[in-house]
């Protein structure tokens, strides 16, 4: 009797220590669908965790990271639940930033990500960012290259050697025509 007396105390006071946050997946803070975690992001302390709780089969939590938010980790053991009615707790061992994104279709891109512990650096909006302007990030970095290619074979590559054509023509005539002027001046 006294040891489950003690191990019910003990378990009291480890639940009393460690907190469970609990996130909705899917839902906003009226309960209408849309395409978020609520809340968006928590503060949880080494030995929390986080429940995610899905109403519907629509979404996931997948583990990803603050470089490639829609992109799951690599580590085939990552933490990636949902599709099932249900909560699926995630236990937080590390007092350093976590993200997840949902996976499922474009929900990503729509800014449907989630974090724990962002820091100042590492901020939840900007992971958000990151996330909403991956594919846009990727087009504007792509097509300032492609243009800049472009520009250097019509203009720079294909001009460069006629130019310089001219140029030298152009520094011959300004010869030709300081030299007829010293020449003129002389015979002046
Ligand atoms: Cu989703």
């Amino acid at each position: 009797m006294f040891p489950s007396t003690l191990a019910a105390t003990l378990l009291l006071a480890v639940s009393a220590l460690a907190a469970d946050h609990v996130v909705t997946v899917g839902q906003d803070a009226s309960g209408a669908s849309k395409l978020v975690y609520t809340p968006e992001s928590v503060t949880a302390a080494v030995g929390d965790s986080v429940t995610f709780t899905f109403p519907g089969t629509t979404h996931t939590a997948t583990l990803s990271s603050f470089a490639a938010p829609c992109t799951a980790a690599a580590d085939a053991t990552a933490f990636n639940v949902g599709g099932t009615p249900g909560g699926y707790a995630f236990n937080v061992t590390s007092d350093k930033p976590v993200w997840f994104y949902c996976k499922t279709g474009s929900h990503c891109a729509a800014g449907m990500v989630f974090a724990i512990n962002p820091t100042a650096n590492k901020t939840f909006e900007a992971f958000k960012a990151t996330a909403m302007g991956a594919s846009s990030t990727t087009t504007n970095s792509s097509s300032p290259a492609a243009s800049a290619s472009s520009t250097a074979s019509s203009g720079y590559g294909s001009t460069g050697a006629a130019g310089r054509g001219y140029e030298v023509a152009g520094t011959a005539a300004i010869v030709g025509a300081f030299l007829s002027v010293v020449v003129g001046a002389v015979g002046v």
